[in-house]
């Protein structure tokens, strides 16, 4: 598309299913919202020039190559766009913002405190420059997400009590299922924790506007080696299947979190219920367009959770979409943290979550494990 807005030049790495996500939304941000630069698909990296190249027909990039180094050492790159497991998040994101760009990184953000220390501070000298950097926890662009989060910051809900998310998906379920690098833990950092519990602990703390500070948690590893993809050989599982936490807020808010990709029947089972003093909200991915809305000042005879359909041109991100009562889905968040991270960085202003915020989140995923192995609380 050519708007006759300049552009924003991206490259991004990694282009399997978080790729085609994020190309999604670079291709179709600066046509639902008025963005100062248009974001342009310069250039995707792969590891197989053969899947690369096809990856970037298919997604619609204008280039394809075989090392992310290159789209660090071109000019004509403003955005790195890292959709790469987060072995190699790290490496990539501190070279891309020493190389004096803007980087968007999938979560989350690494495999390990120490990694993600080092991002957060790569980011904070980089923002010295006017070069920001963020991390792709998209669900806090869904906008009946992002209602809860206005309703309980301007008070409506009262005090806070307590908060609990559920993050369950079912593709290991099946004991046969293969391996694969989500499963080994020098790739993945970690299992469900990591890859479900990152998105359940940054949406709980961003709702609320508090940190988690001190917590109690189990994980399990239910089938401890998978066949290869390749071989049928056994090769161990060495990252969690499932993980809970009982979980206390900066505030005196407490919550509970579970992630797990067992729960049978749940396919992308994302939600949480908090309840305050004056009411309470609850939402489910799987109906993503409805916050649900107890109302505690409502006359008891006929008060009860009210389905509240988030589609309004009122409602966060709505008024550039369709008209009310058009429902948007899983695709939309990533477009609306395409628009957002673009408005940010062209405003010179840090886009958020920021490196810092995501190497909080890894800090409660450490001490999650920290708590796992010594079976006691845990401070954050
Ligand atoms: C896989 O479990 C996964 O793709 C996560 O990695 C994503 O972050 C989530 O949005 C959907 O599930």
């Amino acid at each position: 598309m050519n708007t006759g807005v300049p552009s924003l030049n991206i490259g991004m790495v990694g282009h399997a299913f978080m790729g085609a996500a994020h190309s999604h939304a670079w291709r179709n941000a600066a046509r639902v919202f008025d963005l100062p630069l248009e974001p342009r698909m310069v250039a995707v990296a792969g590891t197989s020039p053969e899947r690369t190249a096809a990856a970037a027909q298919r997604l619609g990039w204008s280039e394809a190559v075989t090392d992310w180094r290159e789209l660090i050492e071109r000019d004509d790159i403003d955005v790195i766009d890292i959709c790469t497991p987060s072995d190699t998040h790290r490496e990539i994101a501190v070279a891309a913002l020493a190389a004096g760009k803007h980087v968007l990184c999938e979560k989350p953000l690494a495999n390990s405190l120490a990694e993600a220390d080092e991002m957060a501070e790569a980011a904070r000298k980089a923002a010295e420059l006017g070069i920001w950097a963020s991390c792709g926890f998209t669900y806090r662009r869904q906008p009946a997400v992002a209602l809860a989060r206005q309703l309980i910051q301007d008070g409506s809900l009262g005090t806070i009590r307590h908060v609990r998310v559920t993050y369950l998906q079912d593709w290991l379920s099946n004991e046969k299922a293969e391996h694969s690098w989500r499963l080994d833990a020098s790739r993945s950092g970690s299992g469900a924790l990591g890859d479900l519990g990152a998105h359940a602990i940054d949406l709980a703390q961003w709702v609320l506007g508090e940190k988690i500070t001190t917590l109690s948690a189990r994980t399990r590893i239910f089938v401890d080696a998978r066949p290869s993809a390749g071989s049928g050989n056994l090769e161990p599982v060495t990252v969690d299947d499932a993980a809970f936490v009982l979980a206390e807020f900066s505030d005196g808010v407490i919550g509970t979190i579970e992630a797990s990709r067992y729960a049978l029947g749940r396919k992308n089972a994302f939600g949480f219920e908090i309840n305050g003093s004056n009411g309470s909200v609850a939402w489910e991915f799987e109906r993503n367009n409805e916050l649900q809305r107890y109302d505690g000042g409502a006359d008891p005879r006929s008060a009860g959770f009210t389905r509240v359909l988030v589609t309004e041109p009122s409602h966060p991100y709505l008024q550039n979409w369709w008209p009310a009562g058009h429902t948007l889905g899983y695709d939309h968040a990533f477009v609306n943290q395409a628009a957002d991270f673009v408005t940010s960085i062209c405003a010179g202003l840090q886009p958020t979550p920021s490196f810092a915020d995501a190497a909080y989140v890894q800090r409660v995923l450490s001490a999650v494990q920290l708590s796992e192995n010594s079976h006691q609380w845990q401070a954050v």
